[in-house]
């Protein structure tokens, strides 16, 4: 009799195998239904944005940023309907009432979602008015990413909410320094962060922080916070 030898094939080899055997390969973050859909993998959402007041009735310039929808080939997505859903930002709050064009919001009790539309080359872009809640320093807040980015219902990605406004009114102003630097301390034992301080994005609040806020200030573009917010 002849011994029963059996073959043993390494793992390694077969998961080999069973990548050559797939068929071409489609991102999972792509929709496999293709052309003219949003892509995640494809599309460019920002790190951070900062909720921004305005002067004059113009929101302020520091607080634009560009959402870039492509599809599953690369190719720009117009039309769509791009959005931000804040409804996990508690600390923040956005402006009922939007001054930059093509800014609608939904306030949804409290919950808003903004949206903006992409254009020809699939970009949307956005200022977006809004402050933060805070009347002393230290108190709870968002972490860090707390918005979600779609595009229709494709989720884009997580985005930082910082708020220069922090307590979202009398502007961009004095108190708000203030509160930054009180807030900041509280960070001391390294334990604490808040989305809400972070503009450089960064994951960490630090000088750099407090120095875009000082220069936000002194630029005047947040002259004014919001009439009236979503919450
Ligand atoms: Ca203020």
């Amino acid at each position: 009799m002849r011994p029963t030898t059996r073959c043993f094939i390494p793992a390694t080899l077969v998961a080999l195998v069973a990548i050559v055997l797939l068929p071409a390969a489609v991102s999972a973050e792509c929709p496999p239904d293709g052309l003219g859909v949003p892509c995640t993998a494809n599309s460019t959402i920002p790190c951070g944005i900062e909720l921004v007041g305005a002067a004059g009735g113009v929101a302020d310039p520091l607080g634009q940023f560009v959402v870039v929808v492509r599809d599953v080939a690369n190719n720009p997505v117009a039309g769509a309907d791009v959005s931000l859903d804040f409804g996990s930002c508690f600390d923040t709050r956005i402006a009922t009432a939007q001054p930059y064009q093509g800014i609608t919001v939904a306030c949804n009790g409290g919950a808003a979602v903004v949206h903006a539309t992409t254009d020809a080359n699939g970009q949307a872009r956005f200022r977006i008015a809004g402050g933060g809640t805070l009347t002393a320093g230290g108190a709870p807040g968002a972490g860090y990413g707390c918005a979600v980015v779609r595009a229709g219902t494709e989720n884009l990605g997580a985005v930082n909410v910082a708020a220069p406004d922090l307590n979202g009114a009398g502007g961009l102003n004095p108190v708000d320094l203030a509160l930054f630097l009180s807030d900041s301390f509280a960070s001391a034992s390294g334990a604490y962060y808040v989305g809400r301080l972070d503009y450089n994005c960064s994951h960490s609040v630090n000088p750099a922080d407090f120095a875009m806020l000082i220069s936000a200030s002194l630029g005047g573009g947040s002259s004014s916070s919001a009439a009236g917010y979503c919450q």
